[in-house]
């Protein structure tokens, strides 16, 4: 009803926001995404739409300019292979924690990261950990941990390239081949623009990194094989823009860019897709139709929309509207990931019409498992009936469409069933072209799983253009490495200037907020999915998040292992469980997130949580003009013990089942 409203009134499609986002799903058919944008395409003739990702918000707009694509340099590039054979030292800034790499959208077969680390590190490579957390790498790398203040990398990377410079180690042939603007960048790397060289000391001041460990550093990556890696986690803050920039001209430095096992990985480690091989054959995929509603927003921006309609913002290089949403369909994420959750429910409170409806999950319906990074295509089973009113995003869809008089277009006449055979039916024919095995589908879903070749391990786009850099350029402006980008310079942003800069954090601990919280992805699950499962629930003390905490920090206010905090900030509060590790570097707090939201009146009118979502207390705020990504990896906080009568966590209990009245015109 309501949205036939929309599709027939003033504002039409351009009026709903179908640009939900999440991870829901690893079935290629039932994935919430391409269900609910196919549904709006197909049925409203369009909706705004987010584009890019929480997860690599600044990066995905960034690296096409200086690089090329993202898929490109993050997935198709250095694999586990040959960081195993070819690797000497690798320099990972934010880790590659093992808990991330077990994890791939559309799932992962075989778990290899902890098997390479061990063999290259038996081998005589050794791994360089730049993070706050001690257990950003598995003890089987026997990474060298050099704890750093969060949001400083770039300094370091600067004091890397400066020691590079100054002692003549970088490779002038490379920059002169391969780059552009390097120019530009040694003067400010000498201190040209503002007077202050970027020397060790001066990256040694800001980062608390030791000065001699960085000018070590600078000599050990260029006397082999060095790779540099840039987790997601870096760039999901303020100027993230810049460590995924700077990683890259320190990499273009050391000249190895393209070599095997050497070079810039931008995020390898930081899910199951990267390092590996592409499938050779494409993945099952549900085709989602035409959009015919041109407006969108970067995705983390959508607070920002809600309660600013016809406002204008920057966004890489472009000045964008925010539309006027009346309704908003959500499907398949969780908008408690959003960040600053106070400023999100007034936005939330803005639009007309809220539809969320309940669904079955993956365990719940058949499906097909697949990742163009995985060699194993999965026939998923059902393994539980529907719990209550909760249907198939499909089925709910197909519902829609009858109504809304376009049922035929949605469903094409098949149902479930018959649309995993036709999904399936490219790989199958692929295959079969190939002279591989291809079963027909009841075969393969017979036999459960089928294996898919993948392509050669030949260092994608980086190594071809190494190998021929005039006819396999780039796809930046220049066809080159962009260590200075003019196309970003004359965006004119103060905040993304036209080549790597350090630009101060612009919140920092202070006497109210003197911690900095790391709100992290979580070891126990994805995200907050299975939040109630044994799993996560194995690591909640007293039924709070987990808030892991330095001894000393915590000894300055009384805290001890398995007490209750309060996490608080000008934003908001929440409860959670401390726990104390000496692997967490003084000054800061570590509470992952996906906690699910426990809200609770803290009195002012404001909402915290009783559970422990750290999205109460992060930032909603573009990392730049450039790419208006999610700035929720860190925020400064006060932690405090907490004595007061503890609130039972309700965030589990089911909702009320009761329907109110629909009636329909
Ligand atoms: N503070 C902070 N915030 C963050 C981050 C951070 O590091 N710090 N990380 C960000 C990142 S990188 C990401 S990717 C996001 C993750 O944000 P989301 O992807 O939104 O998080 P999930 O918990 O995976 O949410 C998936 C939701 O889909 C539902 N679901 C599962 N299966 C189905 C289905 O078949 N149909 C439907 N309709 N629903 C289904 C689940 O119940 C769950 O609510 O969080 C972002 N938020
Ligand atoms: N188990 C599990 N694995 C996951 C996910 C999950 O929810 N659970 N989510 C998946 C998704 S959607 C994504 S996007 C990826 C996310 O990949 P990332 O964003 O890279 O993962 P995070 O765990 O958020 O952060 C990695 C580490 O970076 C460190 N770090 C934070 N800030 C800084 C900093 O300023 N400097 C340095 N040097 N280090 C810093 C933190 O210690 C943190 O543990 O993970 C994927 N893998
Ligand atoms: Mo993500």
């Amino acid at each position: 009803m309501a949205l036939r409203l929309v599709r027939e009134g003033r504002h039409g499609a351009e009026g709903v926001f179908g640009g939900s986002y999440g991870w829901s799903s690893a079935g290629r058919f039932h994935h919430a995404q391409s269900q609910i944008h196919r549904f709006l395409n197909i049925a409203l003739g369009g909706y705004v739409r987010s584009v890019n990702s929480y997860s690599a918000g600044a990066s995905a707009v960034i690296l096409p300019w200086i690089l090329g694509p993202f898929e490109a340099m993050s997935r198709n590039n250095v694999t586990w292979s040959q960081i195993e054979a070819e690797t000497d030292v690798v320099l990972a800034f934010g880790g590659m924690a093992l808990k991330n790499s077990n994890v791939a959208s559309g799932g992962v077969t075989t778990h290899i990261e902890r098997g390479a680390m061990a063999r290259a590190a038996a081998r005589g490579c050794r791994f360089h950990l730049f993070s706050p957390l001690r257990d950003d790498f598995p003890p089987e790398a026997g990474a060298i941990w050099h704890p750093i203040r969060p949001g400083t990398d770039v300094a370091v990377m600067l004091g890397l390239c400066n020691t590079m410079l100054a002692e003549g180690l970088h490779d002038v042939e490379f920059l002169e081949q391969y780059c552009t603007g390097f120019d530009v960048f040694s003067a400010y790397l000498a201190g040209g623009e503002d007077g202050q060289p970027k020397t060790a000391e001066w990256a040694s001041g800001i980062s608390g990194v030791p000065a001699q460990s960085i000018v070590r550093l600078a000599r050990e990556m260029t006397a082999g094989r060095s790779l540099v890696t840039v987790a997601h986690a870096l760039q999901r803050a303020r100027f993230g823009e810049q460590p995924v920039w700077a990683g890259a001209a320190l990499a273009a430095m050391a000249g190895q860019i393209g070599l095997p096992g050497g070079g810039y990985n931008y995020a390898l480690g930081t899910m199951g897709h990267t390092g590996r091989r592409i499938n050779a054959v494409p993945i099952p995929t549900l085709l989602q139709g035409r959009n015919g509603v041109s407006n969108f927003i970067p995705v983390a921006r959508i607070s920002d929309m809600l309660l600013n309609p016809g406002e204008t913002y920057h966004y890489d290089g472009r000045e964008m509207t925010y539309p006027d949403i009346r309704l908003v369909y959500w499907a398949g994420g969780n908008p408690f990931h959003h960040q600053d959750l106070n400023r999100l429910r007034s936005a939330l409170a803005r639009p007309q019409t809220i539809i969320v409806l309940p669904a079955t999950m993956t365990l719940e319906r058949e499906d097909i498992g697949a990742a163009g990074t995985d060699p194993r295509l999965i026939a998923m089973r059902r393994l539980a009936p529907a719990v209550g009113m909760s249907r198939d995003d499909y089925a709910i869809f197909a519902d829609l469409s009858r109504l809304m008089g376009s049922e035929d277009a949605f469903t094409e006449g098949r149902d479930a069933r018959e649309w995993l055979a036709h999904l399936y039916e490219p790989t199958r024919m692929a295959l079969a072209e190939r002279g591989w095995d291809a079963p027909d589908f009841e075969s393969f879903w017979e036999r459960g799983e089928l294996t898919l070749p993948s392509a050669p391990d030949d260092g994608g786009m980086l190594r071809a253009f190494r190998q021929n850099p005039q006819s396999a350029h780039l796809p930046t402006p220049s066809g080159r490495i962009e260590i200075f980008s003019r196309t970003i310079a004359d965006f004119g942003y103060d905040d993304c200037p036209g080549h790597p800069v350090w630009l101060a954090p612009d919140e920092v601990p202070n006497e109210a907020a003197p911690l900095v919280l790391i709100a992290n992805q979580p070891s126990t699950r994805l995200h907050s999915q299975l939040d109630f499962g044994a799993y996560s629930q194995s690591s909640k003390v007293r039924g709070r998040e987990p808030a892991r905490l330095n001894p000393q920090d915590a000894a300055q206010q009384g805290i001890r292992d398995g007490d209750i905090v309060r996490i608080f900030n000008g934003r908001g509060a929440c409860l959670a469980g401390a726990v104390l590790r000496d692997g967490v570097m003084a000054g800061i707090v570590n509470l992952s997130t996906g906690a699910w939201f426990d809200p609770l009146d803290v009195g002012d009118g404001s909402l915290g949580c009783g559970h422990g979502n750290p999205n109460i207390l992060t930032r909603d705020i573009g990392t730049s003009k450039l790419a208006q990504g999610c700035c929720g990896q860190v925020t400064v906080v006060e932690v405090s013990r907490y004595d007061g009568e503890l609130p039972p966590v309700r965030a589990y209990d089911p909702p009320s089942t009761e329907l109110a009245t629909v009636r329909t015109a």
